[in-house]
């Protein structure tokens, strides 16, 4: 594979030959599903991975990089990829009874922008045009379930939390909304893939003034997570609700949760102690760390 590195930063055009790659080498397994383009034209690509598709197995869906300068949730969906479709004794037993669905960058445009120069590395946004002076809307502000009630700027120029012109005006959140729209009913998860901070959170991102009914379920598989890493030598995961952390509407998760009811909804902040510039050369000791979550997630769904 021309410079491809699973425990490294990869280019978004080597991230997708990768992608084509897993798919021919695995042809049992794997599908590609092209889901549209970005603003800029970029192709983006969920990888279904599955032992029997026409089972209706129970779905775990997991993106990565709605956010450009979180380099480790792409990093790490990609590892995702490359352990459920490598099994040392070719078991995979983390296949059986359920499918995983991955897209390990929402946001190519914003990707690649960071990796350009190093003047770009902290940006956050999308790339589109939303006004004369001003670029870009903050992905994880624009899904439509109580769009814009906290935690936003009206502001396009706003380089953190611009919730965009209306919901779902970027085709970034578009994309993943309609994946949650085709395959909502059998998803019994959805992880979206953030950096920093080691938190592991649920709804309600959009108030810390309650919580759903449901939260103790949510928050028990979120401290067995944790305590999976844990177990591996990772760091702990804060176990909380999004909103009780800092309250902020229009994200994924609650996207899911709410308005297609996906019984399982996080988003995960992965790693700690380097803000957004996570060193490359320790993914190879974290990404195992979290990969054993992930294993852990797919115990707990096939329990539910
Ligand atoms: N944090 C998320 C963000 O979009 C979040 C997570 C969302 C927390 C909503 C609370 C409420 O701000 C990062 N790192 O992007
Ligand atoms: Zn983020």
């Amino acid at each position: 594979m021309n410079n491809f590195n699973i425990y490294g930063y990869n280019s978004f055009a080597s991230i997708q030959e990768y992608l084509e790659d897993v798919a021919r080498r695995h042809s049992d397994i794997v599908k590609l599903q092209p889901l549209g383009n970005s603003y800029q034209g970029r192709t983006v690509k969920l990888v279904k991975i599955s032992k029997n598709p026409n089972a209706g197995n129970p779905i775990i869906f997991i993106d990565a990089g709605i956010h450009a300068r979180e380099w480790a949730a792409p990093a790490m969906a990609l590892y995702i990829i490359h352990r459920l479709t490598n099994h040392p004794d070719g078991r995979r037993k983390e296949l059986e009874g359920v499918d995983w669905y991955i897209l390990p960058v929402v946001n190519p445009d914003g990707y690649e922008f960071t990796r350009s120069s190093k003047a770009n590395r902290l940006w956050r946004k999308t790339r589109s045009k939303t006004s004369t002076n001003c670029l870009g809307v903050d992905g994880n502000r624009n899904y439509g379930y109580k769009w814009a009630v906290s935690g936003v700027s009206k502001d396009p120029c706003n380089k953190e939390t611009y919730a965009g012109p209306k919901p779902f005006s970027e085709p970034e959140t578009r994309m993943v909304r309609n994946v949650m729209m085709q395959y909502g009913q059998r998803m019994k998860l959805y992880v979206s893939l953030h950096s920093y901070g080691q938190y592991l959170v649920y709804p309600w991102g959009y108030t810390g003034d309650f919580l759903p009914k449901e939260w103790q379920k949510l928050d028990k598989m979120a401290k067995r997570v944790s305590a999976a890493v844990q177990s591996a030598g990772g760091a702990p995961f804060k176990v909380l609700s999004a909103g009780k952390w800092y309250a902020a509407a229009g994200g994924s998760d609650d996207f899911a949760f709410g308005a297609i009811g996906v019984p399982y909804s996080y988003t995960m902040e992965l790693t700690d102690g380097y803000e957004f510039v996570f060193p490359e050369s320790l993914l190879r000791i974290v990404l195992p760390q979290f990969y054993e979550g992930f294993k852990e997630f797919g115990t707990q769904i096939k329990r539910e």
